[in-house]
């Protein structure tokens, strides 16, 4: 399986980075952007983006199944997902802070993950039980364990309960943790990989939003919340990251947020509520 898996991270990060340069030109070059809803960005270059790492992906691992954000896809026993863009409304509004995400879930169990950030040249891999790397090079979650000194990011899109998300913001700022939101998962998640923020919260992701930033928190030891608990959450879930001195104070600050709620439901994979 590792042989397998190395073989797969090895493919997957120059796909990654292809795909990237790829986003960067077409970022750097412009290109129209629509809504798929209210708030919801997509542009040309998702698709083209995404087009691009699926036929990769399908030429070299014709046995696994490949579900991305644009394209759809069933997946299998062996699932690739995939964001061609994340951050996408940052993308279309020229700030930039976008990246491709490749994460590969087995039998249910994200195992690898890669994330470009085309403007900033920064590859992060990681597979289970191998480490974390930025551009080779270890990295590792912050070891803060303090709310007072604690930098956090709290996303939000239109697909949150917005009641849940001010209760949980508030809960937050009350906690006295500074709060940011970079307009990305991706980014958000590979921030706390690399110790760069503290922790994340979000209320309402998909799959190719986190699939392969979880592996890189975990591997860079970090904490998440258990995104794919259950039988395959390819519907929408809340999603807690941190380092894993902060997992008591971050889990707590959160659960008291959306006590009442039903975001704390072990089917969403971060309940029960955790108060150490
Ligand atoms: C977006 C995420 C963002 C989240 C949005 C959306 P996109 O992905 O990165 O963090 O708030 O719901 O999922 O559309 O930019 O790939």
């Amino acid at each position: 399986m590792s042989r397998e898996l190395d073989l797969r991270l090895t493919a997957a990060a120059s796909i990654g980075r292809e795909a990237g340069q790829l986003a960067r030109e077409l970022f750097e070059r412009g290109v129209p952007a629509k809504f798929k809803s209210p708030q919801d960005y997509v542009t040309e270059a998702d698709a083209r983006v995404e087009a691009f790492i699926r036929s990769r992906l399908n030429e070299l691992f014709p046995d696994d199944a490949v579900v991305g954000e644009e394209a759809g896809g069933e997946p299998g026993r062996r699932t690739w997902i995939i964001d061609p863009i994340d951050g996408t409304a940052n993308f279309a509004h020229g700030v930039p802070q976008f990246g491709v995400s490749i994460g590969l879930v087995d039998q249910g169990r994200p195992v690898l993950g890669v994330v470009y950030l085309p403007t900033r040249d920064h590859l992060y891999t990681a597979r289970s039980g191998g480490g974390c790397f930025r551009n080779g090079r270890p990295i590792h979650a912050s070891a803060c364990a303090d709310p007072a000194t604690a930098y956090v990011e709290i996303g939000y899109s239109p697909r949150s309960d917005r009641a849940h998300y001010l209760r949980l913001l508030e809960n937050v700022l009350d906690a006295g943790i500074l709060v940011r939101w970079s307009g990305s998962a991706v980014l958000s998640l590979v921030q706390v990989a690399e110790g760069s923020s503290d922790g994340y919260c979000e209320l309402f992701l998909n799959p190719w939003d986190v699939a392969a930033g979880i592996v890189l928190v975990a591997e860079a030891g970090g904490w998440t919340s258990d995104f794919f608990a259950g039988s395959g959450p390819y519907g929408g879930r809340p999603l807690l990251a941190c380092g894993a001195a902060f997992r008591g104070p971050m889990t707590r600050i959160c659960s008291e947020g959306l006590r009442g709620t039903d975001l704390l439901d072990p089917a969403h994979g971060i309940g029960p509520l955790v108060t150490t």
